[in-house]
């Protein structure tokens, strides 16, 4: 331990912690910028300086190690103008749009700029000249709004393993984009939208479709239907002031419904029938048919990276399409059948955590009902901007149903939204698949959890399964490795974002790890207050088979809810 003295205060902190983090400790809070705790310590704004003294000059106090007896101001004259002084200089060359700007009211550049007192801008900067890239389907880069803080980069770079994104030029030039400054969809960038989730500002946000949801619902020729992915339910209500983790399904449905949607779904649904189609899949390839390891295949980022970086490990991925593509062509056939309606008719609209669905939604392949099966993908902040829009107090609401036949869903349909959520609902079906008995105690806790790389050996009674989940794409790239390394595993879950999809780059900003265990927290208690927990025991995914698709992997499943991704 390390004591040191700050505004007087004596503070105790262990060798190696920052001053800041030190100031943190003891309620002391110094403003910050490009600062992202083990993601990004670069000290490049320079917006949290303090004096130390016997230093010469003010030091960044994210970068600055905690020494013995050292003494720190962290509010002095000469800090709060340097601090000031620094911040004009990062507005002096951005964009004065903040009235319209979409990161509004949630954009740390303007709430730093408020805490710190800022009254004029003196200095008028060149602006910088590079146009908003709007090639991506689900991201667009606006270069002129960047402060350079890096914190897209790292996160792209060292966490995901992309490294899509990096400076490029130099001087008053510099601009964050892919080599070469090409377009986002000329670049590797597999769409998570992590770099949206910790930029400070507006310089990488989602593609809005908002008002592609607005025209379609207000097209008296339209049925508009809507799903809602696993993870929006814990998470929507912080945009409302609420707790990480509140789970808020039935306010969400009905605030759905207020906005005019005909129909309200749960992707949840499809989730659960993703366990019976991937749980037959995986017992096929245990009887030799088909590559193993199987690795699932729902999380549109990760199926872009390995297409892009491990095209040899194509042949494990599940032919299954993802919940959302499987709601949309389900949607477009089944649903319609049943409701007597035109499947040209309907519209099918997304509220997913994540931006890389919009990139699915629009793949090729995702058009097996002979329409677009799925037409616009909302992210979970999109959903709140409309909510926003349309004046609806959604934390008064009452509490509503999904609409049947494609709203009922267990518990091991919700838990798909946290990383280990996959396989652990795969596991409770394909336990009792294999065995034939009924599982003694259904949670597997062995690949819950926030550590990178999770690996269990499951007993079938006799047959020993080797599982292992990934979270983030450089903790899928280690496990891909491993089984380049000849490892043996029997199935795997891959999910592309940090938590799986209660971090996805669609949820509400902040997203830290913080708020990532309290959504998980928020997702394992849904299921455990669920009355149904097992996918296989879901009254309309069962109704399904029987009505529409005849059997898992059957001709009809293979042609509506299967596919096969190549290089
Ligand atoms: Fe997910 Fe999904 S669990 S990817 O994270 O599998 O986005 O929430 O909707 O499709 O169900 C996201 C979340 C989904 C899908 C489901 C899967």
């Amino acid at each position: 331990q390390i004591t040191l003295t700050i505004d007087g205060q004596q503070v105790q902190a262990r060798a190696g912690t920052t001053v800041l983090e030190a100031a943190r400790k003891i309620g002391i809070r110094i403003p910050t910028l490009c600062y992202l705790k083990e993601v990004n310590e670069a000290g490049a704004c320079r917006v949290c300086l303090v004096e130390v003294q016997g230093a010469r000059t003010l030091q960044a106090s994210c970068v600055t190690p905690v020494a013995e007896g050292m003494v720190v101001k962290t509010n002095t004259p000469e800090v709060r103008q340097a601090r000031k002084l620094n911040l004009e200089l990062i507005m002096s060359n951005h964009p004065q749009e903040c009235l319209i700007c979409p990161r509004s009211t949630n954009c740390e550049l303007q709430a730093v700029a408020a805490e710190l007192g800022l009254k004029e801008l003196r200095f008028e900067g060149t602006n910088r000249h590079y146009q908003p890239d709007n090639s991506s389907p689900s991201l667009v880069r606006d270069p002129r709004k960047c402060i350079l803080c890096r914190r897209c980069v790292s996160v792209c770079e060292n966490i995901q393993k992309v490294t899509a994104i990096a400076p490029q030029e130099r001087g008053f030039d510099t601009v964050i984009a892919p080599a070469f400054l090409a377009s986002l969809s000329d670049s590797t960038c597999v769409n998570c939208g992590q770099c949206a989730l910790v930029c400070p500002t507006a310089a990488i946000v989602e593609k809005n479709q908002v008002q592609e949801v607005w025209s379609a619902l207000a097209d008296p020729a339209k049925h508009v239907v809507v799903q809602t992915a696993p993870a929006t339910r814990i998470s929507v209500g912080e945009i409302f002031g609420l707790e990480p983790g509140s789970l808020v399904t039935g306010k969400m449905v009905a605030a759905l419904r207020r906005l005019g949607f005909d129909k309200v779904f749960d992707t949840d649904f499809t989730a659960d029938l993703t366990i019976m189609e991937e749980g037959s899949e995986l017992i096929r390839r245990l009887n030799g048919k088909g590559a193993l390891p199987l690795i699932t295949s729902c999380s549109p980022g990760w199926i872009k990276f390995i297409e892009h970086h491990y095209p040899d490990l194509l042949p494990h991925l599940s032919t299954c399409k993802s919940p959302q593509q499987m709601f949309g062509a389900l949607a477009k056939t089944y649903y319609a059948e049943k409701a007597g309606l035109d499947p040209g008719s309907i519209f099918v609209v997304s509220i997913m955590p994540c931006t890389a669905k919009k990139y699915e939604a629009g793949r090729p392949e995702m058009n097996s009902s002979g329409y677009q099966d799925v037409d616009v993908v909302l992210t979970t902040r999109e959903l709140g901007k409309m909510l926003k829009e349309a004046g609806i107090d959604f934390t008064a609401l009452p509490e509503e149903n999904y609409d049947q036949p494609l709203g009922i869903s267990t518990g091991a349909g919700v838990i798909f939204g946290a990383t280990g959520g996959v396989m652990e609902a795969a596991l409770r079906t394909g336990y009792e698949l294999v065995t034939g008995e009924t599982l003694a105690s259904i949670e597997f806790k062995d690949v819950r959890g926030m550590e990178g790389v999770k690996e269990a050996a499951i007993d079938l009674k006799g047959t020993i399964l080797n599982v292992a989940v990934a979270h983030g794409l450089g903790n899928a790239r280690e496990l891909l490795e491993k089984i380049r390394n000849g490892d043996i595993y029997h199935f795997i879950e891959i999910m592309c974002c940090p938590g799986g999809c209660i971090g996805g780059g669609g949820q509400p900003i902040p997203t830290d790890q913080e708020t990532r265990l309290k959504r998980a927290a928020g997702i394992y208690s849904t299921d455990q207050s669920m009355p149904l927990r097992k996918s296989h025991e879901n009254p309309a995914v069962q109704s399904l088979y029987k009505e529409f698709l005849g059997e898992p992997l059957g001709h009809k499943s293979h042609q509506l809810l299967h596919t096969v991704y190549t290089e």
